[in-house]
């Protein structure tokens, strides 16, 4: 299988997933579970839950074990979109190639829709199965974690209050360490633990998955430059619109694709040691740092 047949096999098993963990659109109250469905069956690229099971399967574990926690952290991705687009945020109405959820359903819908969706990544990670040295807390700390004020909405609220300043490369990096590669991390390290990863393993795939946000996070900042609003489902060119600090405006587009290279070689440095096991890993960074949307 290439990586694109991969890819496309893998985000299948994890939509079924998603479907059969999800509240049946039609559930009462029918307005919020129909909410959910549109915000997470939007079209997304499904990477944290891909990053997820090929860590299973790098850890020599069995990639259908991770399902839960891969379910897990897309619907827990998908409450940070839902909530980012809101008008008290971001403020944007177009999202995964669609009119964003309050655009559709209203604001106080959104709220509760994104609410909904994080309350749902528990129940989901809660019912991932125990292994040898992970018992079930460990995937729910582990998640909450990535979702806490230190991590997802500690990178928010840092963003939040960088708009409009002149911020160095280092207080980017502390931005993007918390807003992008905590979860990214987290969806690798939950599967690895599914394969009962020993220590040693989830520290290289911690530097692996910080490593892989950042340049996730530099091509991301490129591609909102570079690309157009069609191609990439979101609104173009919208750092700049908000005097947000980017990687581009830091460093300048052509040592931002250097910076995107060096962080993807740090990724794959970090693989070393999981030999062939870690292919599709290394496969999916480096069509990371090639995307262009
Ligand atoms: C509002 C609690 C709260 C948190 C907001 C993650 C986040 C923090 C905001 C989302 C917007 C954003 C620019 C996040 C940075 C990470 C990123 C580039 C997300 C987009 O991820 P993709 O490209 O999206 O994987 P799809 O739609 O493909 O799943």
């Amino acid at each position: 299988m290439d990586l694109k047949q991969y890819l496309a096999a893998r985000a299948t098993e994890v939509d079924a997933a998603l479907d059969a963990f999800l509240p049946k659109a039609k559930e009462k109250p029918a307005t919020i579970h129909g909410a959910m469905r549109y915000a997470v069956f939007a079209g997304g690229k499904r990477l944290r839950p891909i990053l997820c099971l090929a860590a299973a399967e790098a850890c020599g574990g069995d990639p259908e074990d991770a399902l839960a926690p891969a379910c897990a952290v897309e619907v827990l991705h998908t409450y940070s979109l839902v909530h980012d687009d809101l008008p008290c945020m971001d403020d944007d109405d177009l999202r995964r190639g669609r009119p964003t959820c309050h655009k559709v359903y209203g604001e106080g819908m959104a709220v509760l829709t994104g609410d909904a969706l994080l309350t749902e990544a528990f129940l989901m990670v809660a019912q991932t199965r125990p292994a040898k040295r992970y018992p079930a807390a460990a995937y729910v700390a582990e998640l909450a974690l990535a979702g806490s004020s230190t991590k997802l909405i500690g990178g928010q609220v840092m963003d939040l209050e960088g708009e409009g300043k002149k911020l160095t490369k280092a207080q980017l990096v502390k931005i993007h360490e918390a807003k992008t590669a905590a979860l990214l991390t987290t969806s690798i390290r939950l599967g690895a633990m599914t394969a009962n990863a020993t220590e040693k393993q989830l520290e290289g795939l911690t530097v692996f998955g910080r490593a892989l946000g950042l340049a996730f996070q530099v091509i991301d900042d490129i591609l909102d430059v570079t690309q157009s609003t069609e191609v990439l489902g979101k609104t173009a060119g919208k750092d700049a619109a908000v005097e947000k600090a980017t990687y581009p405006s830091i460093l300048g587009l052509e040592k931002s694709r250097k910076e995107a290279a060096k962080l993807t070689q740090e990724a794959m440095d970090a693989l070393v040691p999981f030999k062939n096991k870690a292919q599709r890993l290394r496969e999916i960074a480096e069509y990371l740092l090639k995307r262009e949307y």
